[in-house]
């Protein structure tokens, strides 16, 4: 998963279902994202602090604000591109082999990982001269 790009990811909208109750979203592994579900995890009382920081070699997530929002910028080297994450409906695939920086959580944010992969401490790149080695660059 070296050769990938921030081009490679987007927000995609998430199916929700309304009536006069109000709203709810499905996410099914392997039909609304495109690999099966290992594992859920979610990130919550962010204080005024940027996560994130490193990559993954072959994670794939879907990440999605269930409550509040957040920015998430990903580089893949020769490129950054940030997405704003604000409706519990929208979700961002994010491909593996590529640097993230998460930050400006507004109060109260939920933020939900959908994540192809059980936990693997060795799938992170936390150094960015590492992650640019591993890209070739
Ligand atoms: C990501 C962003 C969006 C575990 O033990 N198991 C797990 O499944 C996870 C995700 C984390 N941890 C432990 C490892 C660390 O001691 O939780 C601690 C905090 O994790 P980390 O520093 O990686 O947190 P973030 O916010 O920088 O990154 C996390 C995810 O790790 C990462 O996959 O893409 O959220």
């Amino acid at each position: 998963m070296k050769h990938t790009t921030v081009h490679d990811c987007q927000i995609i909208d998430i199916r929700k279902y309304t009536d006069s109750r109000g709203y709810l979203s499905v996410i099914e592994g392997g039909i609304d994202v495109p690999f099966d579900i290992k594992r859920i995890y979610y990130l919550y009382m962010v204080p005024e602090a940027a996560r994130g920081a490193h990559a993954h070699k072959d994670l794939k997530q879907l990440l999605v604000a269930t409550s509040g929002s957040v920015d998430i910028t990903l580089d893949d080297g020769h490129e950054k591109k940030t997405f704003h994450l604000d409706r519990p409906w929208k979700g961002l695939l994010v491909v593996p082999g590529l640097w993230r920086d998460l930050d400006n959580f507004s109060g109260g944010t939920v933020l939900m990982c959908l994540a192809s992969e059980h936990y693997e401490a060795t799938d992170y790149i936390r150094d960015y001269e590492e992650f640019l080695k591993y890209k070739g660059l």
